[in-house]
């Protein structure tokens, strides 16, 4: 059969089920941009830079409703994508990245985007493959898509030479679309019942989660029901487990969690952790020793043992694994009488917790705790909760309870900014059914604020409130201790509404706590219209969150004593001479 690779892609494409692809049209790409635009099941979206649409890529896939797909020129598309495609990598995030690639039929040097795109996304990708023959356009596509979603899910590149789009060929015979078979491949069954008997035996047994237990929630609940044990999540892990539910304790574990989750954990003598690699946040910078007793559940066998050694380590599918230890726990005689008390702790600190933040005076700005325990009411459990990364982040972790599985995303282990406005954009489009918004600091609304407009383009009714606080806070906070100084970190000042105007999104404005339901309610409700909005939120950072506090102390021990001394003197030098 005589096809062109632009026409082989595109029939790969809509085999696999691919809605829409994320990126910018250039010399090499344009025969596949003009092939997807003719396919009837496919939007080719233009976004504003590459670097918004590989975001936009990677909320789609966390919404588990398709697999976020990239459509871009080489090199400087594929640099600019570069750090999408690094979070996608480190969150463990399906994605697949399509790039054209140089000509190889005319024998000419420096040819325009030429350099080895392979190399450079060798650290940030799971496989990677440039197409030589029309042949192997199809099965490569195949391969690199179950690839993308097999194991620990994470982004596959794929480079199409632009001759081959533009040029027919002989595609041979052209494979079906054979998808992943269901995950089954779990841990030994000895291994199973050694965990079995170590929680059973456990006077404070506690549940820590992670983004890799986000398909397993009914599971961690009957688990955690069960043994009468607390659950804590990771940041990515955020919406594994309800935060309505009475066992759950919150975010992070150690001296940088909330009040709950480190008490709850205190004398936890078996942590069971599921899909989890305790990296630095969770941990708050590995603060957090758990007990000797760690039974370790993940379907990457190289996390066991990379930070903390497990008694127990189970290789597998959160959701298998799960229901081999439910099945060979067996009843708890002791599971109901614990959970009443653990419960009425976690009541009991929670309360204090948020009592503490609405206690604080918001000096006439937004209190977060009003901020979040109001939208928390306007909207649905279902709704789609996106956090750019900063302070706001930390005060999503701790102050806004999320409520269903895959119900908050935010750029965790890479840690890019600039996720947040186009991840929104990615996601309602993956959940046109689902209420989705997303909470974003001013320093990040100035890296990818102009995708904005690509939320108009696509119709995409969604909310995103800046948190307008004038700093990069987490750094400018994290440099008021030891410099007394914020170096770099006090932003310009930024006219929202002029920006919302040019972007053509609406434009709500949030003074102080007065404003809070009213603007919430506007904006929420031009969004079910259709109108993308853009809210600007006076916020009130003047009380720090739990984890910036917990981290910062815990960095400061690790200094020895004469270089404490140095920090310390410096720092009490510099407040006195100011
Ligand atoms: C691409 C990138 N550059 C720099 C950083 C370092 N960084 C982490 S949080 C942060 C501050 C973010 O400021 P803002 O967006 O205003 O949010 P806030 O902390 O004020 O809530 C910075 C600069 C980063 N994580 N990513
Ligand atoms: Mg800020």
């Amino acid at each position: 059969m005589q096809k062109t690779a632009a026409w082989l892609a595109c029939h790969a494409l809509e085999q696999v089920g691919i809605r829409y692809t994320f990126g910018i049209p250039g010399v090499h790409n344009t025969e596949l941009y003009d092939a997807i635009a003719a396919s009837g099941s496919m939007t080719p979206v233009l976004v504003a830079h590459e670097g918004g649409g590989a975001f936009m890529a990677d909320a789609m896939s966390r919404t588990g409703a398709g697999l976020g797909t990239l459509l871009i020129v080489p090199a400087a598309g594929v640099t600019h994508a570069a750090s999408g495609i690094g979070e996608a990598f480190l969150d463990g995030i399906p994605m697949l990245v399509i790039a054209g690639g140089i000509r190889r039929d005319t024998g000419r040097a420096y040819q325009l985007h030429d350099m080895d795109q392979h190399a450079l996304l060798a650290p940030i990708t799971k496989g990677r493959w440039r197409i030589d023959s029309h042949a192997a356009v199809v099965p490569v596509i195949h391969e690199a898509c179950r690839l993308a979603m097999s194991g620990e899910p994470g982004p596959v590149f794929v480079e199409i030479p632009v001759d081959l789009q533009l040029m027919a060929g002989d595609a041979g015979e052209i494979p079906a679309f054979v998808p992943l078979p269901q995950a089954t491949h779990q841990a030994a069954p000895e291994d199973v019942a050694r965990a079995a008997q170590l929680l059973r035996s456990a006077v404070r047994p506690g549940i820590f989660c992670g983004w890799g237990a986000v398909d397993a929630t009914a599971e961690l609940r009957r688990l955690a029901e069960a043994l009468g044990a607390p659950v804590a999540t990771t940041l990515q892990g955020l919406s594994a487990f309800p935060a309505n539910h009475p066992l759950h304790a919150g975010f992070a574990l150690g001296p940088a969690a909330v009040p709950a989750s480190e008490n709850a954990f205190r004398d936890c003598d078996c942590l069971l952790a599921v899909g989890t690699r305790f990296s630095e946040i969770p941990t708050g910078s590995f603060g957090y020793q758990p007990p000797a007793n760690l039974i370790h559940v993940d379907i990457n066998p190289r996390v066991f043992g990379a930070n903390y050694p497990p008694a127990v380590a189970l290789e597998g599918d959160a959701r298998a694994v799960l229901r081999a230890l439910l099945d060979s726990l067996g009843p708890l005689p002791g599971g109901a009488e614990r959970a009443r008390r653990v419960r009425d702790r976690i009541a009991a600190d929670k309360q204090g917790y948020r009592d503490e933040w609405l206690d604080h005076d918001s000096k006439g700005r937004v209190s977060p705790a009003r901020f979040f325990g109001t939208l928390r009411r306007q909207l649905p459990d279902d709704a789609i909760i996106v956090a750019d990364d900063g302070n706001h982040t930390f005060l999503v972790a701790e102050l806004m309870p999320i409520h269903c599985p895959r119900g908050f995303f935010s750029p965790t282990d890479f840690n890019s900014m600039g996720y947040c406005i186009p991840a929104v954009i990615g996601a309602k489009l993956a959940r046109p059914d689902r209420v989705v918004i997303g909470i974003v600091g001013d320093g990040a609304v100035r890296m990818t604020g102009l995708e904005m407009a690509t939320a108009v383009a696509q119709r995409a009714g969604v909310v995103w409130f800046v948190f307008n606080d004038g700093e990069l806070a987490q750094i400018a906070q994290a440099q008021q201790t030891p410099y007394n100084r914020k170096t770099c970190t006090v932003l310009p000042e930024m006219d929202y509404e002029a920006l919302a105007r040019a972007n053509r999104v609406g434009f709500q404005m949030m003074r102080d706590d007065a404003d809070i339901e009213r603007v919430i309610d506007a904006a929420l409700a031009a969004a079910a219209a259709g109108q993308p909005v853009l809210v600007e939120v006076r916020i009130d950072y003047s009380k720090r969150t739990r984890f910036t506090t917990g981290v910062i102390r815990t960095n400061l021990k690790r200094f020895g004593l004469a270089d404490q001394a140095r920090l310390i003197g410096r720092a009490l030098w510099r407040r006195m001479t100011g």
